[in-house]
């Protein structure tokens, strides 16, 4: 057992409280959280640590995140999202060749060392599998689907059928499979529901991109627009298969993260504010278009709200803070102490609730996913997080399952 004093412990939860001079006691799971001088005497055994000046924080979750695309640097096309798209299609095959396992652990490393203690991983071709199955990290492995032309459907699921059953035989605490439809744009209704119908049967985590750009928006609503150019070379007579919300409507029933939803109308979507939930992958946003997410529709619909970075096939940083950072950026008409309060949260218990992970928080029952980073000399709590967010690129310490993580 171990436990750990610091002059600011943030506590995480929805309402993201901050204990001054507080301590935290914990094994694989926290113990207690509170009074330091009270939990030194009540574990009078523990292995003890002042951590002085330094903040104690639930680790980060990314919810969203391509390990397999690390290869990249400058090899796709940024500005806009079907540009990209086809540039993806063209050199996705020759980046993932390209991107070794060492590039892969590498960048899951950068993750790690910015706080990150679980990650939503969407693979697309397994080849991120033994990685991130070998990780100190909690991860949900999200075995993408995908192939618009029906005439392929069966082919294309049976593929995923073997990838997701790879990924299945590694199952354990830490590692949790899931699947991974890709979108509306490039999934057949057939192969949609055949995928969706075996994450029901098995209970399965779902994640999926939905209204990314102006373009699906328009592809979506009036079967127009640059979409039905790029889908061309996948399909001779493509057709719009979903308006938004039928696309939704696969996914009753069914824990799904949707990725971007910066064209999503919340007033008009059917989403089910207590199994969906909303990931924001600001610098991805910026890099494929031109909009970033509304925050205050998704808080409107009472949806959750989560952090990823995506991969980098479109970020230029994994580094979670980094991400954090950006996202504190690209939402200027707000106050700022509230925003980063808000994104701190959605990094934290938004991202365990949507990944279902009992973490997030730091209060007694929950996962010892602690994170602590350096703290600063003259900072008032109102501004803490603040700071933490602008000030901080890597952390101090990270345990997961109270087992220290070695970077
Ligand atoms: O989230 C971003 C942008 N939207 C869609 N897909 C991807 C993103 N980053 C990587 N991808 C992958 C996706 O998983 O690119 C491929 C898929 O394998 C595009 S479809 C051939
Ligand atoms: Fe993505």
């Amino acid at each position: 057992m171990k436990i750990l004093k610091a002059n600011s412990i943030i506590l995480g939860g929805r309402d993201c409280k901050i204990l001054t001079g507080g301590a935290i006691a914990f094994d694989n799971e926290i113990l207690a959280v509170g009074d330091a001088q009270e939990i030194i005497k009540r574990y009078a055994n523990a292995e003890f640590t002042d951590l002085g000046d330094d903040i104690i924080a639930p680790t980060f979750i990314n919810t969203h995140a391509h390990l397999e695309f690390s290869a990249n640097s400058s090899s796709l096309i940024y500005g806009d999202f079907v540009k990209w798209l086809g540039s993806i299609v063209e050199k996705g095959g020759e980046l993932a060749a390209k991107c070794t396992p060492k590039i892969m652990a590498g960048a899951l490393n950068s993750m790690l060392k910015s706080g990150v203690g679980a990650v939503g991983a969407v693979s697309s071709f397994g080849k991120d599998l033994e990685i991130l199955a070998a990780s100190p990290a909690r991860i949900v492995f999200f075995n993408e689907i995908l192939g618009s032309n029906p005439a392929v459907c069966e082919q294309n699921f049976a593929a995923f059928e073997a990838r997701f059953k790879q990924s299945a035989e590694l199952k354990s605490e830490r590692f949790t499979p899931a699947v991974s439809p890709h979108s509306p744009y490039s999934l057949h209704p057939v192969l949609a529901a055949k995928a969706l119908n075996f994450a029901r049967e098995r209970d399965l985590l779902v994640s999926t991109h939905f209204l990314e750009s102006s373009h699906e928006l328009e592809w979506l609503t009036s079967g127009t627009g640059a979409f039905s150019a790029h889908l061309k070379r996948f399909t001779p007579t493509p057709a719009s298969m979903y308006s938004p919300n039928t696309y939704l409507a696969m996914f009753a029933g069914l824990r799904t993260l949707f990725t971007h939803c910066v064209w999503a109308d919340f007033t008009k979507l059917n989403f089910d504010s207590e199994l969906h939930s909303v990931t924001h992958c600001a610098v991805s946003n910026r890099l494929l278009g031109a909009r970033s997410l509304d925050l205050s529709a998704v808080k409107g619909a009472n949806l959750s709200l989560n952090i990823g970075t995506d991969g980098l096939s479109s970020n230029i940083s994994l580094n979670f803070l980094d991400e954090m950072r950006a996202a504190l950026m690209t939402h200027p008409n707000r106050e700022l102490n509230d925003l980063a309060r808000e994104i701190f949260i959605a990094a934290t218990a938004g991202g365990a609730r949507a990944l279902n992970l009992n973490s997030g928080e730091l209060s007694i029952g929950k996962f010892a996913d602690i994170a602590v980073f350096k703290g600063f000399a003259d900072v008032s709590q109102s501004e803490l997080i603040t700071q933490l967010i602008l000030q901080t690129k890597e952390c101090e310490r990270l345990y997961v399952g109270g087992e220290r993580v070695k970077f």
